[in-house]
């Protein structure tokens, strides 16, 4: 597992309906209101000789997809048969004034209960590309996503690219045989090696696996001679950043993030979890038959090593006719295998996360703020707290200690609450800020953040290893310009953390290698064409500086996508507060909002007497 090792259906139809608005609906005369109902159950699957209970939307493993235009509305009625508390988060979609629903449990609504249904709705202005939907309760999300397809407005011919001949989801999972609950229960207590089974592509676990010598089904493309496609690819892990090659084929990288970036020609595509790539690939090798692989990576030692579940799938040509003489030679049959990097070169990620550029010719580009009001410098890192509220215990992996994952020294609490934060940030913001403590603007002590003796247990680790458990929060002035430094560190492990933020998009100025400093690093900032993302990876033992603007009013998750850091706690809140117009203020909570299961909406006077 990817943390020191403890010392101890009902399947419905998808109704995709598109209803045509009257001429006079803004933003655009033609924008179209896109409805799903996604019915969310569990249902038996059965891969490797074992018939596993999961949780799914409409019977589906991945989920299904969501295809809208550019301008339109979504409404998607989920309707909750599972005996989980559900919610559903538009991945990259900037919820502009709508943070109701960003879809965060306890944070932006109550959850939909078990028996209950409630209706998303959110558009989709100003955003081309790949995004994607997932559960954000517990680890469900490993079973319960899909892909979010947002075309531009002119068809698929004003796509800054050559128009591809068809657009393929590549979405790379994970096949857990475990229980989602419990191995997200026994990471936060740090109890049990919770790891998954098999890795997948578009739900299928290919054929490296096998039981009882029947061989597992592996996603197959079937492509034309000198056609080009585009990939959509997600990856929807919550382990592992992915490298993934196809023999023989190399990817022209177009977007990132649901934004178009300069084409960039590679062999390899690196993708953490939550990030998603767009990619054409020409079908332009020897017609035969060609392996997808992806490939999990993972820091070498002395990190926690897990076990590389690679999967693949296989790309064939589907012209009949056979090289040669036309006779069939059962060699060709044998798909050929790329060359893949080293599970522990995490170089070919920071390479190919540096190569992205936006496009500086889509006239849509936002530019990137010169000003800058407030700088956040914000180390990412391990750390333990003393468990049963002691404030002091043995740490070095005791018992009585917990590991935890922070940021500037600080791991995320879930506070307990009787209504959603946000709806008591719009009634009774006063008492919200009782309950929250502020996120250092930067790590309360000085240390060689990138030092890898700081890896394994020892004295100069034990020194720093102490940390604190608070509901952090860092509040924003509307419309405020806001500068983040991540910094990697070497605390306890030497992971990369793939950080996303709610409801804004932002400039990735640069990255590097080591510890970040001011005096130089500045300097190199790209602030002409940097990539714009949701998502930004932080290299291992490594930096990246971001912008944006916070002018989304709300409450948003910022956090750390490996599903097991978010439950150990790096995580924050990003409060952006009201401006003084109606345009740039939080409006009300949608009028048929879940209720915690009350049999109306609390008001926080209610619950919370002054
Ligand atoms: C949901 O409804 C079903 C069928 O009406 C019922 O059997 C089940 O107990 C209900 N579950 C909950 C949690 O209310
Ligand atoms: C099936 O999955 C369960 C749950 O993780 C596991 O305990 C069991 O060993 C698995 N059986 C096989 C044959 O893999
Ligand atoms: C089954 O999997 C094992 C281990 O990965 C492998 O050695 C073997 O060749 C596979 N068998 C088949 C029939 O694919
Ligand atoms: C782009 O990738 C190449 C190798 O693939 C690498 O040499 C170069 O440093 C990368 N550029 C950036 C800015 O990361
Ligand atoms: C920090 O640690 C690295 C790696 O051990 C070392 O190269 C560097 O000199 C150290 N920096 C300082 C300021 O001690
Ligand atoms: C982290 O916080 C704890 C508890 O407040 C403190 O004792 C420790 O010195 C801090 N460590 C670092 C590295 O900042
Ligand atoms: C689901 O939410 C309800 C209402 O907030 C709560 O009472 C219940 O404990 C939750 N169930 C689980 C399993 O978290
Ligand atoms: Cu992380």
């Amino acid at each position: 597992m990817k943390f020191r090792s403890s010392p101890a259906a009902s399947a419905a139809i998808a109704i995709a309906v598109v209803f045509f608005l009257s001429a006079k609906a803004p933003p655009s005369a033609n924008a179209a209101v896109v409805e799903h109902t996604f019915v969310v159950s569990q249902v038996k699957m059965t891969h490797l000789c074992n018939e596993t209970l999961v949780t799914v939307v409409n019977g589906q493993f991945p989920g299904p997809a969501i295809e809208v235009t550019e301008g339109d509305s979504v409404a998607v009625h989920v309707v909750n048969k599972s005996p989980h508390n559900l919610t559903i988060h538009w991945h990259g979609v900037k919820q502009r004034m709508n943070c109701w629903a960003d879809g965060v449990p306890m944070i932006t609504q109550c959850p939909i209960l078990p028996n209950q249904s409630f209706t998303y709705r959110f558009n989709v202005a100003g955003q081309e590309g790949t995004l994607w939907w997932h559960a954000h309760v517990s680890f469900l999300r490993a079973t319960l996503h899909g892909a979010l397809v947002i075309r531009p407005r002119r068809g698929a011919s004003s796509y800054p690219f050559p128009k591809p001949y068809m657009e393929i989801p590549i979405i790379i999972g994970e096949w857990w045989q475990m229980d989602l609950f419990k191995a997200d229960w026994g990471i936060k207590q740090h109890v049990i090696d919770a790891y998954y089974t098999a890795s997948t592509i578009n739900g299928k676990l290919g054929d490296i696996y096998n039981c009882s010598g029947a061989v597992e089904d592996g996603y197959k493309l079937d492509v034309e001679p000198g056609k080009t496609y585009l990939l959509r690819v997600i990856n929807a892990a919550l382990f592992a950043e992915y490298y993934l090659k196809i023999a023989g084929h190399k990817f022209t990288i177009v977007a990132a993030d649901a934004n178009y970036v300069t084409p960039y020609t590679t062999d390899v595509i690196a993708i953490a979890p939550g990030e998603t790539v767009d990619a054409l690939v020409v079908a332009d090798a020897a017609p035969g038959r060609y392996y997808m692989v992806a490939l999990p990576n993972q820091s070498p030692k002395p990190d926690p090593q897990s076990p590389v579940l690679i999967t693949r799938g296989i790309v064939q040509y589907s012209n009949k006719q056979k090289p040669g003489n036309g006779v069939e030679h059962p060699s060709i049959d044998i798909p050929v295998s790329p060359e893949m990097p080293d599970q522990h070169d995490l170089m070919p990620s920071f390479y190919f996360h540096g190569n992205l550029t936006s496009l500086v010719h889509h006239p849509q580009r936002p530019r990137v703020p010169t000003r800058v009001d407030e700088r956040l410098f914000i180390t990412l890192g391990l750390g333990s707290i003393c468990r049963q509220g002691h404030s002091s215990c043995e740490r070095s992996e005791s018992p009585d200690s917990l590991i935890v994952a922070t940021m500037n020294n600080v791991s995320f609490q879930q506070p307990a609450l009787e209504m959603p934060l946000l709806e008591m940030h719009y009634y009774n913001p006063d008492r919200v800020a009782t309950m929250l403590q502020e996120l250092p603007k930067e790590p309360p002590m000085v240390y060689n953040y990138t030092d890898p003796a700081l890896i394994p247990l020892g004295p100069k680790e034990a020194k720093l290893e102490p940390s604190s458990e608070a509901t952090v929060a860092r509040r924003f002035r509307q419309g405020s310009v806001v500068e983040v430094v991540f910094q990697g560190t070497a605390l306890l492990q030497s992971e990369s953390n793939p950080m996303h933020l709610h409801g804004h998009d932002v400039f990735v100025l640069a990255q590097g290698e080591g510890t970040y400093d001011a005096g130089r690093d500045a300097a190199r900032y790209n602030l002409v064409n940097p990539p714009i993302k949701n998502t930004v990876h932080v290299p291992r033992l490594g930096w990246v500086a971001l912008r944006f603007v916070a002018d989304n009013p709300g409450i948003w998750y910022m956090h750390c996508h490996f599903g097991f850091h978010l439950s150990m706690g790096m995580l924050a809140l990003f409060i952006v507060e009201d401006g003084t117009t109606v345009g740039t203020s939080l409006p009300a909570p949608p009028a048929d909002f879940p209720t915690c299961g009350h049999d109306h909406k609390l008001m926080p006077t209610e619950l919370y007497p002054i």
